[in-house]
């Protein structure tokens, strides 16, 4: 299985270098930014960007490394590129997320986790169709960063029907993809935290219009999970008043605190001076009765679960209503420590390029780390340039960019979070770098 898997990506890599180098001399001195001397056609793009013809496959974690969903392809009446997708949101579904058995409840799109890679080109005009599965009971939606109108911007807040679709409804967002660069894409709807740690997120490339330097590329999504799903529930912002009384004193705070809560929010505002009585309010306002009796429970929890640790602070999201939740397992492309087990085959001497994009859930910060090599990093993959040589980024949850590499020495080499526990919990991978040593590529900032 793992020598297996390892020699099916061999040969895909090669067979897209050997693609890239016969059929296309003038990608031998690529010139990225500048106008090349022949304009490339939409079909040619397309093949060069490594685009699946098979749309409706559902790739393993490993083939989502090399899986790029370019969409159902037409052109509109002014000659533009039109690219649509159909993204079906489906709960209730069982995703093996490690080679030990674990299980998450998941939710997806189009049946796997991540959902596709979109990729398309800047200036075409995009559209996803989302379709809410019958059976769910949840509404969805798709926000997708980079330009578009409020209304396709998949957030609930404005009362945009693309905001929360229901079950059995569908939604179709459209915008001209801009600026070049790689995006995230996920659903927006509350509680976000848990909709996103269900599944529903991927990447997006939009590609420059002329191409960049051409080599072998690969989608890395850093993604982790917290399989108990048992603390999931509603979301709200507390009342600014229970922060106040949690802050105010340490050994009172709980006494305050619950006696403040455990009354309607009204009560808080009494409880509070003249400055924040007016914050308090306007939360009044924005809350409901359900939701006072929510807050009181959610804070009597997270004073358990001070109590629990010693005090030792997890984080605390404040989306979760101040419930502590943290990732059991943590991965790249979907499954723990799936590329220990099917080594990525790369060769000494040719560039790679890595699409990076950070979804992990209730951690702060994911980093990569690359053994062996630096990598040129084009922070969030909007600009011609990089901004600098490095073997870490750290990213914060969204936070996405390209790497791209060269390998000097054959070998096998660690590629992983430089955060131990992720590590240690899946997020691990190996290059098994083959062929002859060459000059370490000395770093070009032209
Ligand atoms: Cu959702």
């Amino acid at each position: 299985m793992f020598r297996q898997n390892a020699y099916y990506f061999a040969s895909i890599l090669s067979i897209i270098v050997l693609f890239s180098s016969l059929s296309l001399p003038f990608w031998s001195h690529p010139v990225f930014g500048q106008a090349p001397a022949t304009q490339t056609s939409q079909e040619q793009y397309d093949k060069l960007k490594n685009c699946t013809t098979d749309l409706s496959k559902k790739p393993t974690s490993v083939e989502y490394l090399t899986h790029f969903n370019c969409g159902h392809v037409s052109k509109d009446e002014s000659g533009r590129t039109v690219r649509q997708f159909t993204l079906i949101v489906e709960e209730n579904q069982k995703i093996p997320v490690s080679y030990e058995g674990h299980i998450l409840d998941a939710w997806t799109f189009n049946g796997t986790i991540p959902g596709p890679t979109i990729r398309v080109t800047e200036g075409d005009l995009v559209r996803i169709r989302v379709i809410n599965s019958n059976e769910n009971s949840n509404p969805h939606s798709l926000h997708t960063h980079s330009i578009h109108y409020a209304k396709n911007d998949g957030v609930s807040m404005g009362g945009y029907p693309g905001g929360a679709i229901s079950p059995g409804r569908s939604y179709t967002y459209e915008f001209i993809a801009q600026p070049y660069g790689v995006y995230p894409y996920h659903c927006h709807v509350d509680p976000i935290a848990d909709h996103i740690n269900r599944g529903l997120y991927g990447m997006m490339i939009i590609d420059p219009k002329e191409p960049r330097p051409q080599m072998s590329e690969m989608a890395m999504l850093l993604n982790g999970y917290d399989l108990d799903l048992d603390l999931e529930g509603p979301t709200k912002i507390p009342p600014a008043a229970l922060f106040q009384a949690i802050e105010q004193d340490d050994t009172e705070g709980s006494n305050i605190t619950e006696g403040a809560i455990s009354n309607e929010t009204s009560t808080d505002a009494n409880m509070t001076d003249g400055a924040l009585s007016n914050e308090t309010s306007t939360d009044a306002n924005m809350t409901d009765g359900a939701l006072s009796n929510e807050t009181s429970m959610d804070a009597n929890m997270q004073h358990a679960d001070e109590e629990d640790n010693g005090g030792e602070d997890e984080v605390t999201d404040e989306d979760d209503g101040g419930v502590d939740r943290t990732n059991e397992i943590y991965t790249v492309n979907g499954k723990a420590f799936d590329f220990m087990m099917n080594p990525i085959v790369l060769q000494t001497g040719k560039p790679y390029r890595v699409y990076v994009v950070n979804m992990l859930e209730f951690d702060l910060v994911n980093s990569f780390h690359l053994h062996g090599a630096m990598f040129d990093y084009y922070t969030a993959g909007t600009d011609e340039t990089a901004d600098y040589s490095t073997d870490i980024v750290t990213l914060s949850q969204g936070d996405r960019g390209i790497m791209e590499f060269t390998y000097a020495y054959p070998g096998t080499y660690m590629f992983h979070a430089h955060q131990t526990e992720f590590t240690d919990l899946g997020w691990m991978g190996l290059f098994d770098v083959r062929g002859e040593p060459v000059d370490p590529p000395l770093h070009d900032d032209t």
